[in-house]
């Protein structure tokens, strides 16, 4: 299965009931992007549509950057009878209340092809505010709308021409381990700008992370989108590949319900223990307040007890 015709039909006849044990109750599977503003994940579903629909191309995801980022919804892109590409909203950083929206996200514990606003809570919050709660009461309001026979395979997408921080690593690390957790399936990796001289050094920067499946490839974009057949394998590759850890994932028992369950736990988990670290650090910081506060009029009052047996 090497030649552009027989992947491309490996990939637009893959069906989840063809699947070891059948469908076991998924119907579609949702190819969820994320990552970081301007890495490339509208270009890339752009790119993926120009390769698997053959026609012309086109900006199907909006790709022109701007400050906030462009891709401002969960919008979703049916590639096949069975894939789906989600473009989900790049976050500028990752900090926790980002990363609670963006689990939230892959999960599919939230709908899709809405609005995403991010939280703005800024560092020092304090304990009590409850805005970041309205997280938790969001996905249980969502609950009959998300569709538990999604099936969820997160996508990391990365630019090249970003490189990596030594900062950066084990924060990358942590959130792909996470993500990990969270969908059960460890993230495939697509490397974008790969044409920049770091690419290497990019790439073995997430092999030592552990990622097994990494895809460095030249996004189609509307200013250079001549087909070469390297470029068009290259993202045939890509799905073969991420069809393949499906199937593969799928040789085991699944129960779609019982998954959307664990993601709901994990997500209420991740919020509390971080609000209960909020409450935590908010503690210690009045606690060392008042130490200091109490410090400062206890040397005062020496000072001036001293100055009146001076008297
Ligand atoms: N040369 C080159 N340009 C790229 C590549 N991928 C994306 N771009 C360009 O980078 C810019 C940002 O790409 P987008 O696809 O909008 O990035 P995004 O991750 O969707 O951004 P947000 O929606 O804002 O989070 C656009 O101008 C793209 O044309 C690539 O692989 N090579
Ligand atoms: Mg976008």
């Amino acid at each position: 299965m090497e030649t552009i015709p027989e992947m491309t039909q490996y990939i637009t006849n893959f069906s989840l009931d063809d699947c070891a044990k059948g469908n076991q109750g998924f119907t579609r599977v949702l190819l969820q992007l994320f990552g970081f503003l301007g890495h490339g994940k509208s270009s890339f579903i752009n790119t993926c549509k120009y390769v698997l629909e053959d026609g012309e191309y086109k900006t199907y995801a909006d790709v022109r950057y701007s400050d906030g980022g462009r891709t401002k919804a969960r919008i979703t892109y049916p590639l096949t009878e069975t894939l789906t590409l989600v473009d989900n909203r790049g976050c500028p950083t990752m900090n926790n209340y980002e990363k609670g929206e963006i689990f939230a996200q892959l999960g599919n514990l939230l709908p899709l092809d809405e609005k995403v606003i991010w939280p703005n809570v800024k560092k020092g919050v304090q304990y009590n505010n409850k805005k970041d709660f309205t997280l938790v009461d969001r996905i249980i309001q969502s609950e009959n709308v998300v569709k538990s026979s999604d099936f969820i395979f997160p996508i990391f997408v990365y630019s090249v021409k970003n490189g990596i921080s030594s900062a950066d690593r084990e924060e990358l690390k942590t959130l792909l381990k996470t993500v990990t957790e969270l969908t059960g399936i460890f993230p495939v990796v697509v490397l974008t700008y790969k044409t920049y001289p770091n690419m290497r050094e990019v790439k073995s920067i997430f092999e030592d992370m552990g990622v097994e499946q990494i895809f460095p490839l030249e996004n189609f974009t509307p200013e250079d989108h001549i087909k070469t057949r390297g470029r068009h394998e290259e993202v045939l590759r890509f799905f073969r590949e991420v069809i393949k850890d499906i199937e593969f994932r799928m040789e085991t028992i699944w129960n779609p319900e019982r998954e959307r369950q664990k993601r709901k736990t994990f997500l209420v988990n991740f919020v509390h223990e971080r609000e209960m670290k909020i409450q935590n650090d908010y503690m210690k910081n009045q606690s060392r307040e008042k130490e200091q506060k109490e410090k400062k009029e206890s040397e005062k009052n020496k000072e001036s007890n001293s100055w009146c047996i001076l008297q």
